[in-house]
Parts: C-alpha cells; structure tokens; sequence
C-alpha cells in the first residue's frame, strides 16, 4: 500500500514566514497552511515543493531542510514539511489560496492554521527565530 506524500514549505525570508490562506475545498476555505502539494510520481519532495510553490505563488525557492515528523491527513496521505528560501519572485495567490501574509515569529498565532500545519510551523518559528 503506497502513501501519497503532502508536501509543505515553510518559506522564509527576511526572518518572516510565508502563510497561504486556503479558497478550496469548501471544508478547508479559510484556515491557513504552508503552501504546498501532493508529491505526482516519479518526483522528489523537494521537486514537488519546488513546482508547487511556482504553480501555486509563482516564486522560485530552494527547498533546505525537511522539518522532523509526519501528520496524517486521511487514510494513504500524509503530510510533510520543509523549510525554504524565497529565490526569487513575490509570492502571489495564483490557485488554490486568497490571502497571503509574511509572519514574524510572534505573530504565528495570528492566522488560524489547519491543525495538522501546527507543529511544523511552531518548528519552522523555533528556526527562524534562533537565527
Ligand atoms: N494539506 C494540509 N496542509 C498543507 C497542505 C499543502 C495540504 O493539510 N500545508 C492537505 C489539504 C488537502 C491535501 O493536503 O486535503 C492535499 O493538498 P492540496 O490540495 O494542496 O494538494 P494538491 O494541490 O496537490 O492536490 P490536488 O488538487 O488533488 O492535485
């Protein structure tokens, strides 16, 4: 039985990270993730991430660290994450997302994060506020 992976970016730049609030589906609208995607077949995560954030906010990034842990999101997908650095490019909601915000470490609790995105995200603030 394969698991399909989800992966997700924490973006970083300049001592902020990038939060993308979902317009889809219905039951997701409104919370706020780390952008990012299924991993198709044959790529790597980190391509995926690379293509997903491209797609999705139309920035170039170099994936550089997968975050530690998985989360469950429905029976065969599971949820990754991977901190990043903004290339190149200013991060637009192109699909899949209405609203994006750059968030410094004490403001991560100001957006309503999907439950799942939580650790990741309090992990990926721990790093960048270290910095
Ligand atoms: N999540 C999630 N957190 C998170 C992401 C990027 C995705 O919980 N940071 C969930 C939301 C969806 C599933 O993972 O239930 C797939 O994410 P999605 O829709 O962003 O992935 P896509 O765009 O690859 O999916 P398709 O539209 O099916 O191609």
């Amino acid at each position: 039985m394969n698991e399909t992976v989800v992966v997700a970016g924490a973006v970083c730049d300049r001592g902020r990270l990038l939060a993308a609030r979902r317009s889809a589906p219905p039951e997701l609208a409104g919370r706020w993730e780390l952008p990012g995607g299924k991993v198709e077949p044959g790529e790597s995560p980190q391509q995926a991430l690379v293509r997903e954030l491209r797609e999705e906010l139309g920035i170039e990034t170099e994936p550089l660290r997968r975050i530690a842990g998985e989360w469950p999101l429905r029976p065969g997908l599971v949820l990754h994450a991977w901190t990043a650095r903004l290339l190149d490019g200013e991060p637009r909601p192109l699909q899949d997302h209405d609203e994006l915000r750059w968030l410094a470490p004490e403001e991560a609790d100001e957006v309503d994060w999907l439950p799942q995105d939580r650790p990741a995200v309090a992990e990926a603030m721990r790093i960048l506020g270290a910095l």
